[in-house]
């Protein structure tokens, strides 16, 4: 009997320190695991960000508070971290958007839509409009992906929810409230640059369409010009998306529209002795 007892207590004291080798194992290669591969996301996304703002106030505003970007980083981790990457509204924002609200002055918005490349080197050349990423906010976070998992407080910058795959993804709440906020603060006169080489060059469904176009108003906003960029002179204004276009704004806005050929643009941006105006 003593002799079973031993082996048995001998066979639960082995299985037990297999245990605990195989834990410890574990910890070490997770350790080893992350030390190799860098950060984690989370830290990968903290220091872009901080990083991008901290450059964007260098150059825009050199006496900002070194605090801005520390804020920046927790409201806007605040919106998403612990959430269902399917649950977070654009007011989940709304910390983020109090905290950092910079935008163009009036009669200085560029809006866009299938336009990004050409009207982001335009304000970034020419430097008489700024488009939503010319903002602190816009610029910080363009072109990033980000969200998080109920309960967790990890953060992720793959895996994360298509734009189209659920309407309340981070990444969309963002963009759906930002665009909508700097529609709501624009003054004066306002522009936006389309493609004139697609056969709709106002989407309705677009974020210009969607959001942007419905918020500027009479009398804040006095007008709205349209820059309808073509690569040959085939398009016209006449389109029938801008005429859908022209219904979708407040009625009260005064509209005009311009086929430029894109480059007319691109020798406008390329000489630093040509005003802005003569762009188009
Ligand atoms: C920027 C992103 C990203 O007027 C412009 C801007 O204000 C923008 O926020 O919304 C308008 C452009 O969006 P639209 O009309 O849908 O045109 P598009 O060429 O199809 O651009 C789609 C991207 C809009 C939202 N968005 N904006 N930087 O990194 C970014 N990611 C997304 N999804």
């Amino acid at each position: 009997m003593d002799t079973r007892k031993r082996r048995r207590n001998r066979l639960i004291a082995a299985v037990c320190l297999t245990l605990l080798l195989l834990i410890i194992l574990a910890i070490c290669l997770g350790i080893i695991f992350r030390s190799e591969n860098g950060a984690s996301s989370s830290e990968v996304l903290k220091t872009t960000i901080i990083s991008r703002c901290e450059t964007y106030l260098q150059n825009n505003d050199p006496g900002s508070s070194e605090s801005i970007c520390n804020t920046l980083w927790m409201t806007f981790t605040k919106a998403f971290v612990g959430q269902d990457p399917c649950a977070v509204p654009p007011e989940a924002y709304n910390q983020l958007f109090q905290a950092i609200n910079n935008y163009p002055s009036c009669n200085r918005t560029l809006f866009w839509s299938k336009t990004k490349a050409i009207s982001h080197k335009y304000t970034q050349e020419k430097k008489c409009l700024e488009t939503l990423e010319d903002t602190l906010l816009g610029n910080v976070m363009d072109g990033l992906t980000w969200c998080g998992k109920n309960n967790s407080n990890e953060i992720f910058t793959s895996g994360c929810p298509a734009w189209t795959e659920c309407t309340m993804n981070p990444v969309r709440s963002f963009w759906d409230r930002s665009s909508g906020l700097i529609a709501e603060q624009t003054c004066g006169a306002a522009t936006v640059m389309l493609n004139g080489s697609i056969p709709t060059p106002f989407d309705p469904n677009s974020t210009f369409g969607r959001i942007e176009a419905k918020r500027l108003k009479y009398p804040l906003v006095s007008g709205l010009t349209v820059v309808l960029v073509t690569q040959t002179n085939v398009t016209s204004c006449e389109n029938d998306s801008l005429q859908n276009l022209q219904r979708v704004l407040d009625q009260s806005l005064t509209y005009s529209c311009k086929v430029v050929l894109q480059s007319q643009i691109l020798d406008c941006i390329s000489d630093p002795h040509m005003p802005c105006g003569k762009c188009w």
